[in-house]
C-alpha cells in the first residue's frame, strides 16, 4: 500500500514537472475557427503605429535577401583546429522576431529569421568536426535552434528553451551523419515558428568529400500571410517565381548538385520535377550510391535529399512543384542551360572551406 501511494505520489511529481515544462513553451492563442478547425498559429501581428514610434522607417522592408545568393552561398563558420586536430567551426546565429519581409510584390509579412534572412543561413561542416553555434536571442518570444542529426539530448533545442531580449545558448556537437538536414526553431507553437521563417539548411559534407560539382541550396517553403493555417505563397528559396523570373545560370555538361530540403508548412506533402531530364537521388544525402533515377521527387515536412544532374542540351528548362497549385502560387523556376563552351564553369567559383 505505501509503496503504491509512492509510486503514485512520484508519478505526479513527474507529471507536474513535465507539463510545467512544456506549458513554458506554450502560447494560449488556440482558438476554433468558424468551420470548427483549431488554430495553434498566434497570428500575432505587429501594431505599426507603435513600432513606427520606434523606428519611423518601419514599415518598410528590413529584411535583404536575394535568392540568387543565398542559392550557391555556404557558411563555413569561424575555423580552427583543436589540440587533437580535429577542426572547429564556430557560428554566431542570432534570432529576432520583428523583421519585415516583402515575400511577393507589395506583400510586407513579418517573419521571424535566423541572421535576418528565411531561410537562415546555410551551415556547413565536414563528417567529424565540431559544430559550435553560439545562439543568441534577441526576439521578443522564447527561440531555440534545433538540428536534425546527430547529437546528445541536451543539444537538441527542444527543452532547453532560450529566452528572449537576449538570452543565449552555446549548441555544440559533431557533425553527422553526412547528408543534408534541416534545422528549426523547436519552441510552441512550433507550425508557427516555421511558417514564420525559422529555419535553415545544415549540410555535413563526407570525409572522402563529393565530386566537384555546381552546388545549390533550395529549401521548398511558404508563407501564410493571413494566418488561416494555409499558405499564400509557395516558392524554392522563399520568394515565388523568382528563378522563373531570373533563370539560375548553370552549363551543359556539368554536374549540378542541388541540396534540397522542404519546410512547407500545413501541407501534407510537396514535391520537385525537372523538366527534360532525370537526376540521381540520394534521401537524406546519407548514401554515397543513389537510390534512385528519377524526374520527379515527394518530400514530406523536413524530408530532403541530393539531387544530381547533368544537361546535354543548352536551353531553358523548368523546374516546379508537380503539385500544381503550388507552382502556380509561386514555387517553379528555370534553368538556363549555356553551352559550356563558352560559359566559366561554376565549379572554378572558389566555396571557401
Ligand atoms: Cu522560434
Amino acid at each position: 500500500m505505501i509503496v503504491s501511494i509512492s509510486v503514485i505520489i512520484a508519478m505526479s511529481a513527474l507529471y507536474f514537472t513535465f507539463t510545467e515544462d512544456i506549458g513554458a513553451q506554450q502560447e494560449d492563442n488556440v482558438f476554433v475557427t468558424h468551420s470548427g478547425s483549431i488554430i495553434k498559429t498566434t497570428g500575432e501581428i505587429i501594431d505599426p503605429v507603435y513600432s513606427t514610434l520606434l523606428d519611423p522607417e518601419y514599415t518598410e522592408s528590413t529584411v535583404e535577401f536575394d535568392p540568387m545568393k543565398y542559392l550557391r552561398e555556404f557558411n563555413y563558420g569561424k575555423v580552427s583546429q583543436l589540440p587533437d586536430g580535429t577542426t572547429l567551426r564556430e557560428f554566431t546565429i542570432i534570432a529576432e522576431d520583428d523583421q519585415i519581409m516583402e515575400v511577393s510584390p507589395g506583400v510586407f509579412f513579418n517573419v521571424w529569421t535566423f541572421n535576418g534572412t528565411v531561410p537562415g543561413p546555410t551551415i556547413r561542416a565536414t563528417e567529424g568536426d565540431i559544430v559550435r553555434i553560439n545562439f543568441i536571442n534577441n526576439g521578443s518570444k522564447p527561440h531555440t535552434m534545433h538540428f536534425h542529426g546527430i547529437h546528445p539530448a541536451e543539444m537538441d533545442g527542444v527543452f532547453e528553451i532560450v529566452g528572449q531580449g537576449g538570452g543565449r545558448f552555446t549548441y555544440e556537437f559533431i557533425a553527422g551523419p553526412a547528408g543534408v538536414h534541416p534545422y528549426h526553431c523547436h519552441v510552441m507553437p512550433v507550425e508557427e515558428h516555421i511558417v514564420r521563417g525559422m529555419y535553415g539548411v545544415y549540410i555535413v559534407d563526407p570525409k572522402e568529400g563529393r565530386p566537384a560539382a555546381d552546388e545549390m541550396v533550395m529549401v521548398l517553403n511558404g508563407f501564410d500571410t493571413d494566418f488561416d493555417t494555409e499558405n499564400n505563397t509557395y516558392a524554392a528559396n522563399s520568394i515565388p517565381f523568382f528563378y522563373q523570373n531570373n533563370p539560375i545560370q548553370i552549363n551543359t555538361n556539368e554536374l549540378i548538385r542541388i541540396y534540397v530540403v522542404n519546410m512547407v508548412e500545413f501541407d501534407p506533402i510537396n514535391n520537385l520535377h525537372l523538366h527534360a531530364n532525370l537526376f540521381d537521388y540520394y534521401p537524406t544525402g546519407t548514401s554515397l550510391v543513389p537510390s534512385f533515377y528519377t524526374d520527379m521527387i515527394t518530400l514530406s515536412q523536413t524530408e530532403r535529399g541530393i539531387m544530381e544532374f547533368e544537361y546535354e542540351y543548352p536551353g531553358k528548362y523548368l523546374f516546379h512543384a508537380h503539385k500544381i497549385e503550388f507552382s502556380e502560387k509561386g514555387w517553379v523556376g528555370i534553368f538556363q542551360v549555356n553551352d559550356n563552351l563558352d560559359q566559366k564553369s561554376q565549379t572554378e567559383i572558389d566555396y571557401g572551406n
